[in-house]
């Protein structure tokens, strides 16, 4: 085999990029099978890149005359053509001797031949099956061959001339970033107009469907191989074929830059398509999950909110509770005043009297109000918890629909666990929000309210009509209460019915009186105290409720989210260190002068 052989900087700048290209291969292979296709191109490079040699790539549609064209650059009839789907191999045509026979490799998929006229060493000129013909079998391979080549030739028929599978062929070599070259063959089939015609319209669609220009020739190949006139690089061989025009356009590529370093560049081309193809694809994906982690942040910081405006309810509901306490404490104080007096102990008032007077002037409509209090912040809170667990749900669907366009990429697998986490979590929310519907948690605190407040009225008007009953001695009206004469009997009574006297009177009812009043605030101080125990229980219980379910449902989602953008951030950042280093290897490679010697070598 025919190679070229290296010298200097250049073949130090060979061996960078065959690093480069490994080093792509190996960055992507991150993308799982998705990037598998791309990894073996990127390997075969390299591998061209150890042979050196400088791959013309043939491709079209069947029958536009790719195989005529390659057999009239070569100015020999090698190769088989015909009207009907023809080439069914791929064609490789090395530089060397004429006389070799044709070797068959890669299981028959590839035929390689050797001749002189293949432009110079190094140089391969690779003819494909067409695209759309029956030999497709071999499109694989056709495609491989289109990623590895250095410089393509697209044939297209002047008769036909864009074709379904040419534009997808097209795209592919520009997407690849390959030197394009397109020759519209078969103009020996129209008249001079329609040729013009035929190639303002090549011009106008390559430029607006692929949005590229590559230089167009119009050639008619059965008549160049008429004139025989040999050699890819040959000039004036003064046919009118178009073929001239074509072999002095490949000339003047290969003075300016020799094939080696055309070689070089155009694998670094490839190499710079391939970065900038994984870094969008990257590039999006860290889009994608900067949204979930959007969504993730609003979710936490809505949990917070929830937490404190909870907090915020609570204290404003304690502060109106506190006022009707102040208030019915107010009332008591005037009620006992009022009636804990020598004077009014003198009329002797009936026990039930003093319950519903004591009922009606203190205790008013202080029930009311505080139940209606309390029950207005049970509400606010299952209203906002409610609230708070309809826009959990919402947001978490929203990732999860976020997430859903990321099954199918390499990462599936984490996706995929992310998802079930995500599920779950829906889940748990749905429950969580359920419980509110069952009304449970008002109803239990509208209980317990009940009861505390049922208590408090009667152990207060117990209370107060115990202490009229003992002290002005209608006990006739109804057993005393065990909790009255218990508090008077251990403070007052006792000492201050035995002293007498007028001051000693006065001093016994103001002390009685005191002690009613003490007894009164001690007892409202435990029924608000008994309230706001059982509000912040409430309270405590939903934040905790709230807090757990951040902890351990939504963190566990939300750290996988985290550790994917990160693994995307680094993926991103070795891409970018990949396309300086293609970069570096580009300025240098333009710089040198390249010395280039050949050698035959088996
Ligand atoms: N008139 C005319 N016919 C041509 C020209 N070039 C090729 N042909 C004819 O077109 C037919 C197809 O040519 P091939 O070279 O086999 O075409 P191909 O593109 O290699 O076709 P496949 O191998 O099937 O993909 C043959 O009959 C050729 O003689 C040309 O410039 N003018
Ligand atoms: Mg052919």
């Amino acid at each position: 085999m025919t190679s070229i052989v290296l010298e200097g900087p250049i073949a130090e700048l060979r061996e960078q990029e065959i690093q480069l290209l490994f080093d792509i291969a190996e960055e992507i292979a991150k993308q799982g099978a998705e990037a598998e296709e791309d990894r073996q191109r990127l390997k075969l490079s390299a591998s061209d890149l150890r042979d050196m040699f400088f791959m013309v790539v043939i491709v079209g549609e069947f029958n536009a005359g790719k195989s005529t064209f390659v057999n009239a650059l070569l100015g020999d009839e090698i190769l088989p053509t015909g009207i009907t789907p023809t080439t069914e191999v791929i064609e490789i045509i090395r530089y060397g001797d004429k006389s070799k026979k044709p070797v068959m490799k890669e299981q028959d998929a590839i035929r390689e031949w050797t001749h002189p006229n293949t432009g110079a060493p190094g140089v391969v000129i690779v003819d494909t099956p067409g695209t759309g013909s029956v030999f497709a079998k071999h499109e694989r391979i056709a495609k491989q061959f289109l990623s590895r080549s250095d410089l393509v030739l697209f044939i297209m028929s002047a008769k036909k001339a864009f074709a379904q599978t040419e534009k997808l062929y097209l795209e592919l070599a520009r997407d690849y970033g390959k030197k394009i070259i397109l020759i519209v063959n078969q103009i020996d089939l129209l008249d001079k107009q329609e040729r013009k015609e035929v190639e303002a319209f090549v011009r106008q669609q390559i430029s607006e469907m692929m949005n590229i220009e590559p230089p167009i020739f119009t050639v008619s190949a059965k008549q160049a191989l008429q004139k025989r006139s040999g050699g890819l690089f040959s000039r004036n061989s003064g046919d009118d074929s178009g073929m001239d025009a074509i072999r002095s356009y490949l000339n003047q590529i290969f003075e300016r830059i020799p094939p080696a370093k055309q070689k070089l560049i155009a694998q670094l081309d490839f190499a710079d398509s391939m970065i900038s193809k994984y870094r969008t694809k990257i590039d999006d994906r860290i889009q994608l999950i900067g949204a979930d982690q959007a969504y993730v942040q609003e979710l936490q910081e809505e949990l917070q909110n929830q937490a404190a405006r909870l907090a915020e309810r609570l204290d404003i509901t304690m502060q109106e509770l506190q006022r009707v306490f102040d208030e019915l404490r107010a009332r008591g104080r005037k009620f006992i005043a009022a009636n804990l007096t020598i004077t009014r102990s003198l009329r002797a008032p009936d026990r039930n009297e003093i319950q519903e007077k004591f009922e009606k002037e203190v205790i008013g409509n202080a029930i009311t109000q505080i139940s209606d209090i309390s029950e207005e912040y049970v509400n606010a809170v299952v209203d906002s918890s409610r609230r708070y667990w309809r826009s959990i749900i919402e947001r978490l669907n929203k990732i999860e629909a976020v997430l859903e366009q990321e099954i199918g990429t390499p990462d599936a697998g984490s996706y995929a666990e992310q998802r079930a986490a995500l599920q779950t979590a829906i889940a748990i929310a749905d429950a969580e929000l359920k419980t509110y519907r069952e009304d449970s948690l008002a109803a239990s605190l509208r209980d317990i309210f009940a009861t505390n407040l049922s208590r408090f009225t009667t152990s207060i008007t117990g209370l107060v009509v115990g202490i009229f009953a003992l002290v002005l001695g209608i006990s006739a009206a109804g057993p005393v209460t065990a909790t009255a004469i218990g508090v008077i009997g251990t403070l007052v009574v006792g000492p201050a019915l035995v002293a007498g006297g007028a001051a000693g009177t006065l001093l016994y009812w103001r002390k009685l009186r005191q002690d009613a009043y003490d007894e009164l605030d001690a007892r409202l101080q435990k029924l608000s105290e008994s309230y706001r125990q059982a509000l912040q229980d409430m309270t405590d219980r939903e934040r905790t409720r709230l807090l757990q379910y951040g902890q351990e449902i939504l963190s566990p989602v939300f750290s996988r989210i985290e550790v994917l953008s990160k693994r995307y951030q680094e993926q991103r950042a070795a891409l970018i260190q990949l396309s300086s280093k293609s970069q570096k290897i580009r300025t240098e490679l333009e710089r040198i002068q390249v010395q280039v010697e050949t050698t035959s070598e088996n």
